[in-house]
C-alpha cells in the first residue's frame, strides 16, 4: 500500500493506483475530459492537472501513479487557474455552437466551462472546419474535435478497425480519416463506437429525424414503426425517466402520440429470424457436405460489414438469414400490406434501433424485396428517438402505457434477449432444441451462453452429437476469434458475433453516458423482461405461427428464401 496526502486528508491506496483513482476512492473528484477508463489515459487535454507540494509543474492525475508520501492539492489557486487556461485554449480550437448541438446538455466540454465559470474566451478563435460526407451514416464535426484522442483509441483496441488518425500539425492539428482516405473508403464497420466514447459533439451519426416528420405529416403515407430489442433497455436514460419508468408501453405509448399508424416490435421479427436461422443451423448440420463452419450470424450489420471488408473469403459462413429489422420491413410491405389492402409503397417503414449501421443495412441491394422500395424506408437511432420525443414535446412520464399492435407486435422472451450479447445464440438454441427434441427445455437451460467478457464458449448436447458455440462482442474479440479458427486452434459450430461490446444493449445508437459502460446495466433488463415473457420460444409465438400458415408457408421454404434471406 502507499501512504499519501490529498486535499489534507491522508489515506492509503495499492501500489500503482494513479492518482485520479486515489482521489475519487475518497469522494475526490478531479475534472477530466479525454480520459476514458483503460483505453485513453494520455493526459491529452490536461484538465486533471493537480499540484505536488516540492514541485512548479502540475502533473496530471489520470496517467500519474501515487507515490509514498506525496501530498496533493486538486483545487488550490494554481490548480484552478491552469486548468482554467486549459479549458480556455481547448474552447479557442472548438465550435461552440451549442445551441445547434446534438449534445448540448450532455457534452463534457459545456459542462466542464460552465462548472469553472468561463464565459469569454481570452484568446483568438482559429476553427479547424474541414468537409465530410453528410450522407454517410457517421458524421464528423472537425469544429468540434477537441483532439481528445478517444474515438482513435476506442477504434484502434476495442475494435481493431484503425479508421481514425491525427492529421496536420500545430494549430491545424486534427483527427481525420487515417491514410488519407474518405470515410465511405474505409472499411469503418459503423459501429459507432467512436461516437457514444466522443466527450462533445465532433461524432454523430446522420440526423433522419426530419424525414420521419415529413412521412407522418403525409395523410397519403401510412407510417408503420418497429422497435429494436435493446431500445426498451436505454431509451429512458435520454429522457431522464427513471428505469421503472421507462417501460415497453410507455414506450409504445410515445410512438402512438408521436402519430405513427401502426407500432410494431422488432421483437416480432427477432422471432422470426429464429425460425429461419435455427432451420438452417439444422439443416448445415444435416448435411454431410457442408464444410462452411462454424455458421455466424448475420444480424449485426457492423460485424457482417467487418467480415465482408476483412475477411471476405469467409463470408460464406455467415448465415444467410436477413436481420430482424430487415425481415421486419419485408414482412411489413408484403404480409402486412396485403392484410390491411395497402399498396407497398404507400408504406413508410421506421426502425428505431440502438445502432448506426442499421442506416446502412437498410440500403443494401439485397434489401428491397417486397416490391414497396426499401423494405426499411427510414432508421433512427435511440438517440434520435428521443429527440423526436422532445420535439413533439412529450413528457413520457405522464403517459399511460399501451401494447403494441397487432400482428406484428407480439414477441416471446426469445425475441427480447436478441438485444444483448449471447441472446441471438440462446433463443437460436431454445427452438433448436425444440426441433431436434419435439417439446420445450426448460427456457434458461442454454444460459450458459450469457456473459459479458467479450468472448464465451458453451457446449451443449443437441440430437446426440455436441454442439459448441461462441459468443462474441467487439470486433478486436471478433477478429482475435477468426484469427484463431484459422490457425486451428479452436473449433466451433455457432458463432455469434455483435459488433458493440456487449451487444446491441451497448450500441453505438444508444443513449450517452460520458465515461460510463452502460451494456452489463442494460443488459439485465432485457433478461428479466424474458424472464417476465408468458411465452418465452420463439416457435411458440402465436404472431409467427400464423405468418407461415397464412403467407409464408414454411421456414426455409420459398417465400422465406425470397423475403426473408439474402442472396448476395
Ligand atoms: Fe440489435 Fe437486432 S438485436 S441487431 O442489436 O438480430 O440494432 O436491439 O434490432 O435487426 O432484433 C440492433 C438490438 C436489433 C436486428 C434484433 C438482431
Ligand atoms: Fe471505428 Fe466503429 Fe467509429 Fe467506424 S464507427 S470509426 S469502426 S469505432
Amino acid at each position: 500500500m502507499v501512504t499519501l496526502t490529498i486535499d489534507n486528508r491522508k489515506i492509503s491506496v495499492p501500489e500503482g493506483t494513479t492518482i485520479m483513482k486515489a482521489a475519487a476512492s475518497v469522494g475526490i473528484m478531479i475534472p477530466h475530459l479525454c480520459y476514458l477508463e483503460g483505453i485513453n489515459e494520455i493526459s491529452a487535454c490536461k484538465v486533471c492537472v493537480v499540484e505536488m507540494q516540492g514541485k512548479t509543474k502540475l502533473i496530471t492525475a489520470c496517467n500519474n501513479p501515487v507515490e509514498e508520501g506525496m501530498v496533493l492539492f486538486t483545487n488550490s489557486p494554481k490548480v484552478r487557474s491552469v486548468r482554467r487556461t486549459n479549458v480556455e485554449l481547448i474552447l479557442s480550437q472548438h465550435n461552440s455552437n451549442c445551441a445547434t448541438c446534438v449534445r448540448s446538455g450532455n457534452c463534457n466540454l459545456q459542462k466542464l466551462s460552465n462548472d469553472l465559470g468561463i464565459i469569454d474566451i481570452p484568446y483568438e478563435k482559429e476553427i479547424t472546419e474541414m468537409p465530410w460526407n453528410n450522407s454517410f451514416p457517421l458524421i464528423r464535426d472537425f469544429g468540434k474535435c477537441i483532439k481528445c484522442m478517444r474515438c482513435v483509441q476506442f477504434c484502434d483496441k476495442v475494435q481493431d478497425l484503425h479508421i481514425w488518425d491525427v492529421q496536420n500539425t500545430g494549430s491545424r492539428t486534427t483527427v481525420d480519416v487515417s491514410r488519407n482516405r474518405r470515410i465511405e473508403e474505409s472499411d469503418c464497420s459503423i459501429c459507432g463506437q467512436c461516437i457514444t466514447h466522443c466527450p462533445t459533439g465532433a461524432l454523430r451519426e446522420r440526423d433522419d429525424t426530419a424525414k420521419v416528420f415529413r412521412a407522418l405529416a403525409d395523410p397519403e403515407t401510412i407510417t408503420v414503426v418497429q422497435v429494436a430489442p435493446a431500445v426498451r433497455a436505454a431509451w429512458g436514460e435520454a429522457l431522464d425517466l427513471p428505469a421503472y419508468m421507462a417501460t415497453e408501453g410507455r414506450m409504445a405509448a410515445a410512438l402512438k402520440k408521436i402519430g405513427f399508424d401502426y407500432v410494431f416490435d422488432t421483437n416480432f421479427s427477432a422471432d422470426l429470424t429464429i425460425m429461419e436461422e435455427g432451420n438452417e443451423l439444422l439443416a448445415r448440420l444435416a448435411d454431410p457436405e457442408e464444410k462452411r463452419w462454424p455458421m455466424f450470424t448475420s444480424c449485426c450489420p457492423a460485424w457482417v460489414r467487418f467480415l465482408k471488408s476483412q475477411y471476405p473469403d469467409m463470408a460464406d459462413h455467415l448465415s444467410t438469414a436477413k436481420s430482424p429489422q430487415q425481415m421486419f420491413g419485408a414482412v411489413a410491405k408484403s404480409y402486412f400490406a396485403e392484410k390491411i389492402g395497402a399498396d407497398p409503397g404507400k408504406i413508410c417503414s421506421i426502425s428505431i434501433m440502438p445502432c448506426v449501421s442499421k442506416k446502412m443495412e437498410a440500403t443494401l441491394p439485397d434489401m428491397y424485396s417486397a416490391g414497396g422500395g426499401a423494405d426499411v424506408d427510414i432508421v433512427l437511432t435511440t438517440r434520435e428517438f428521443a429527440r423526436l420525443v422532445r420535439a413533439e414535446h412529450i413528457a413520457p412520464a405522464l403517459l399511460t402505457e399501451e401494447a403494441f399492435d397487432s400482428p406484428l407486435g407480439e414477441s416471446t422472451g426469445a425475441g427480447v434477449i436478441f438485444g444483448v450479447t449471447g441472446g441471438v445464440m440462446e433463443a437460436a438454441l431454445r427452438t433448436a432444441y425444440y426441433c431436434v427434441e419435439g417439446v420445450n427445455p426448460p427456457a434458461d437451460t442454454f444460459s450458459d451462453v450469457r456473459g459479458f467478457e467479450g468472448r464465451r464458449e458453451a457446449e451443449f448436447s443437441l440430437g446426440g452429437r455436441t454442439l459448441r458455440t461462441c459468443t462474441v462482442s467487439g470486433l478486436k474479440n471478433a477478429r482475435d476469434l477468426i484469427e484463431d479458427l484459422r490457425a486451428g486452434t479452436v473449433h466451433y459450430d455457432f458463432v455469434e458475433v455483435m459488433a458493440c461490446p456487449g451487444g446491441c444493449v451497448g450500441g453505438g445508437g444508444q443513449p450517452i453516458l460520458d465515461g460510463v459502460e452502460m451494456a452489463d446495466v442494460r443488459g439485465p433488463r432485457l433478461y428479466k423482461l424474458d424472464e417476465q415473457r408468458p411465452l418465452r420460444f420463439s416457435h411458440d409465438n402465436p404472431g409467427i405461427k400464423k405468418l407461415y400458415a397464412e403467407y409464408m408457408g414454411a421456414p426455409l421454404g420459398e417465400k422465406a428464401h425470397q423475403l426473408l434471406h439474402t442472396h448476395n
